[in-house]
């Protein structure tokens, strides 16, 4: 007997950010977290579209900056059988809401994923209105979990899902495909895509996009999944670029957790690009380790304007407690050849690492952001993050009470802070050296001098003015 089989509506939540874990970020860089399309969401919503008839439709809450009766509202409008909502785990009181308003607004089903799902599906799983989760890539088993739901199915054993806290929790993660050309290419008009945009970019049309997964690298305050690093070709990249290129994007942004896990792979992406004479301004997130004169000369003749690189400390002690497994060397050659060849920088650092014991360390910290001299810097207090070696370090070594974190996934609550490695510093004494890190860095004649010369037009002068302004005052 044929199954009668019901699409689904399926609506994609991007939560409203109004109950973010306070985590040390100054209000300034937090300001700008609205700007970024919901990638993850959109590759969903593509592939679902690509290989079902599900009805489904992306509600991004940050974009409109949407309180919850509003947020109701635009659920109840679409009638979705099933939402899904992305999850970062700084946002979890957040995702709970959003379970609880779209559930009011009648919706049958609730499924979260991303990545703090990855790091905690059992938890996630067991908190009130979650009927499914999602570890790890969620293009296939959303497509599964809503196919089971459209067949009046109750969902069981689907790979890399869990419905229930006695699930077992998936090994791996599941992919679609070992090809991440495999994925069809994301409409970026299932969003309001023009209204993203970069702060530190030129004021045009932006996008996000992805061109590998994983990374095999072991840096002790990141918990990107250790699952095998995947590359999409250089063609499949190049189609995707032209088809965001033919909307109006103009300025691009690779999320891959690292860009240059190889040399080659980079060369022969900026070889497809530069061919097929696409002309996009580009920026990627890097490791300092094997940066030649060649790559970057490559990268910038294909439309590479800005490398964002993870510095954290300017000490080999520092770098080593860390597991960065690069040198101080190798970090101001990155940087120098950058300056000479004309590609800005921004270098990401931290304050209150292990081995930053007094005010002095931290201030040394600040004035090597300074001497290595990029177009911006940001400035993070380490927060051991769950599902990091550093966390379990210090668990171990008695700095971390994880406790809090722990009772937090199981019960979100609005007023929990999560704990920054305090060995050495107060909460508010490190918060005191971030924005000073920030003043420092920014109230420079030199820093104000350069960004002048390099802003394009009137729309460009007041986004950067604005985001220094609240930069300074932050
Ligand atoms: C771009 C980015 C940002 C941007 C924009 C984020 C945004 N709102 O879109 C900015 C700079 C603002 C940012 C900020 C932060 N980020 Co961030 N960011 C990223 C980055 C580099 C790319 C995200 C992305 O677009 N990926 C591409 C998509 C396609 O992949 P994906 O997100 O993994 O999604 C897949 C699965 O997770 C799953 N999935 C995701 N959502 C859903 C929903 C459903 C229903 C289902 C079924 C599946 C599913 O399927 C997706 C498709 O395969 C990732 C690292 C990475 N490479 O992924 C970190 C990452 C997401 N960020 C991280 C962190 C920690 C932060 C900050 C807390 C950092 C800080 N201290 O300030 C802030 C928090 C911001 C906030 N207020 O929420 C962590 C998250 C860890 C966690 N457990 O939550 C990551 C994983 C980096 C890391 N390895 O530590 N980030
Ligand atoms: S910080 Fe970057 S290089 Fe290090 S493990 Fe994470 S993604 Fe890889």
């Amino acid at each position: 007997m044929q199954v009668e089989v019901v699409p689904m509506r399926v609506m994609l939540i991007r939560p409203p950010a109004k109950h973010t874990v306070e985590s040390e970020v100054p209000e300034a860089v937090s300001a700008e977290n609205l700007s970024y399309p919901p990638l993850a969401l959109m590759a969903i919503a593509e592939f679902l579209k690509s290989q079902s008839t599900h009805e489904v439709a992306i509600l991004d809450a940050q974009l409109d900056d949407l309180g919850y009766d509003e947020l109701e509202r635009r659920v109840a409008a679409f009638k979705p059988d099933v939402v899904g909502i992305t999850a970062f785990t700084v946002q979890l009181v957040d995702v709970l809401k959003t379970v609880k308003a779209a559930k009011a607004a009648g919706a049958k089903y609730a499924v979260v994923g991303g990545p703090h799902v990855s790091d905690f599906p059992r938890e996630c799983v067991g908190l009130p209105g979650v009927d499914a989760v999602v570890k790890g890539e969620g293009q296939k088993p959303m497509l599964d979990l809503c196919d089971a739901w459209a067949r009046g199915e109750t969902p069981k054993g689907i790979p890399g899902t869990m419905c229930h806290p006695d699930d077992p929790v998936p090994e791996q993660d599941v992919y679609f495909s070992n090809n991440l050309d495999d994925y069809p290419i994301i409409d970026r008009t299932m969003v309001d895509y023009k209204r993203y945009y970069d702060v530190m970019g030129e004021g045009g049309v932006f996008t996000t996009l992805i061109s590998s997964r994983g990374c095999p690298y072991r840096c002790t305050f990141c918990n990107t999944p250790r699952h095998r690093y995947r590359v999409m070709s250089p063609a499949r990249v190049c189609e995707e670029i032209k088809s965001c290129l033919d909307l109006g994007i103009e300025e691009f942004y690779f999320v891959d957790d690292t860009f240059n896990i190889t040399n080659q792979r980079v060369i022969d992406l900026c070889d497809a690009i530069i061919e097929r004479g696409l002309k996009l301004r580009w920026t990627v997130r890097f490791r300092v380790k094997g940066m030649t004169r060649e790559l970057l000369t490559k990268m910038k003749q294909a439309g590479c304007h800005r490398i964002q690189f993870g510095v954290e400390q300017g000490t080999e002690e520092g770098l080593l407690r860390l597991k960065k497994d690069v040198t101080v060397r190798e970090i101001e050659n990155a940087f120098k050849l950058c300056r000479e060849i004309g590609i800005h920088t921004v270098a990401y650092f931290m304050i209150g690492t292990p081995t930053e014991r007094s005010r002095d360390d931290v201030m040394d910290t600040i004035a090597y952001s300074i001497a290595l001299d990029p177009d911006f810097v940001m400035f993070n207090v380490l927060t051991p993050f769950p599902g990091t070696t550093l966390y379990d370090e210090g668990q171990r070594d008695g700095v971390l009470d994880v406790e809090p974190w722990m009772s937090f996934m199981r019960d979100p609550k609005e007023d929990f802070k999560a704990q920054v490695w305090d060995e050495y510093f107060t909460r508010a004494e490190l918060r005191e050296m971030l924005n000073h890190a920030y003043r420092r860095f920014y109230w420079r004649p030199k820093f104000v001098a350069r960004n002048l010369t390099q802003i394009r037009s009137p729309k460009d002068f007041m986004r950067k003015a604005t985001a220094g302004v609240r930069m300074l005052t932050g």
